[in-house]
């Protein structure tokens, strides 16, 4: 995998990059659709390419473990050729999931023992079996197995956390080295930072992190329930202590202005469910401003979804009907407000990108971030 540095920005911390993989390029910042059990939920494989535009989706390692499970995956030669998606696929290692789905979970040095949250059943998720489980799906980044402690834990807890994780990350390291691409293609390795919102962890764990000299870096821990200045200014030194010649990956974030404020802070690759998860709940992203389309008030207007943003969704389909397809349970309601807000995703990043190459992405930000905060 490479990362070419097209273009620093002046007065922020923003870049313009390209990630080469084996399944293609990634134009920087990017925006990742997730696909928890390897679909996006509600979206096909093929409106992701011409109505999204996305360039890169995510799968858990968690999700596809329990289903359909390693053996499928490896007969069917990898995701890519399980589900059809021939471009690049990042895969979380279930050390984020473990934590906040399974049931009761156990963490020790070995790893951290777990119940299913589809049958109850037991299992043990470690630095090692991760990265073998993360070779059967075949993705082309795939994480480092990390502890996520939660928002407002204690100083000593986030500390023997951030080491546990860095234990970890040199056993993820260890087992690659050991292992081989199963596909004929390069998967690499992404460590992630830790260490809650204390400042001497995060320096420390962001510099344990660009030592292994990866191909790309990773911030965990944040966007779990700490304020969005916290998220921030932790944010902003994880990346300060991250190589600038390497893509820094945000993950779990977040809302479009949590976007352009993590890209203006030096951060190059996003992931978050929102997009999907609230537009099936009837919450629209759109370039005027949040819509949340069950409301009354859209009954009789016609206007488009989305005026002024050329997207298949926001064109062919008004505010009206759409409140209609929720209000009436309708399958599509989802399936359109998923299409609307993820291509709203990618178009915002798409932008940024633009604005930071043509140099006035700082002024584009701040008077976008006052507009895309508004409610409709
Ligand atoms: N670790 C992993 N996946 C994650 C996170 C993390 O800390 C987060 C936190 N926002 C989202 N997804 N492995």
């Amino acid at each position: 995998m490479q990362f070419h540095l097209q273009k620093n920005d002046n007065q922020t911390k923003a870049r313009a990059g390209k990630i080469t993989t084996d399944h293609g390029e990634i134009l920087t910042p990017i925006f990742m659709p997730v696909g928890t059990v390897g679909s996006v939920k509600a979206v096909n494989q093929q409106q992701l390419k011409s109505i999204v535009k996305a360039q890169i989706i995510l799968g858990n390692t968690y999700h596809l473990y329990l289903r359909p499970g390693i053996e499928i995956l490896e007969q069917a030669g990898g995701l890519h050729r399980f589900n059809g998606w021939d471009r690049p696929i990042l895969t979380d290692s279930g050390g984020y999931q473990v934590f906040s789905l399974a049931g009761t979970r156990k963490i020790k040095e070995e790893g951290v023992i777990f119940q299913s949250h589809i049958d109850g059943s037991r299992h043990l998720f470690s630095p090692e079996n991760v990265m073998d489980t993360q070779r059967s799906i075949g993705a082309d980044i795939i994480m480092a197995f990390d502890e996520c402690p939660p928002a407002g834990c204690e100083y000593i807890y986030a500390k023997k956390s951030m080491q546990l994780t860095h234990r970890w990350l040199d056993r993820c390291i260890q087992q690659l080295a050991e292992t081989e691409d199963k596909y004929g293609y390069t998967q690499n390795l992404f460590p992630i930072v830790q260490g809650s919102t204390f400042k001497d962890l995060r320096t420390e764990s962001a510099q344990y992190i660009a030592s292994k000299d990866a191909a790309g870096n990773a911030i965990g821990g944040l966007s779990v329930g700490e304020p969005e200045d916290k998220m921030y200014e932790f944010t902003e030194l994880c990346c300060d202590n991250l190589p600038t010649d390497k893509p820094r990956y945000l993950m779990g974030v977040g809302t479009p202005w949590n976007i352009l404020e993590g890209i203006a802070l030096g951060v190059d690759m996003f992931d978050c469910v929102m997009p999907t998860r609230n537009g099936r709940n009837g919450m629209l992203f759109t370039t005027q401003g949040v819509i949340n389309i069950r409301n009354k008030k859209w009954a009789t207007d016609f206007s488009s979804i989305d005026e002024g943003f050329d997207c298949e969704t926001s064109n062919f389909y008004s505010k009206a009907y759409l409140r209609h397809l929720f209000i009436s349970g309708e399958l599509l309601g989802g399936q359109l407000a998923s299409l609307q807000n993820l291509s709203f995703y990618l178009w915002l990043v798409e932008n940024a990108r633009k604005h930071i190459i043509a140099g006035d992405f700082k002024s584009w930000k701040e008077a976008m971030v006052v507009k895309l905060k508004q409610r409709l």
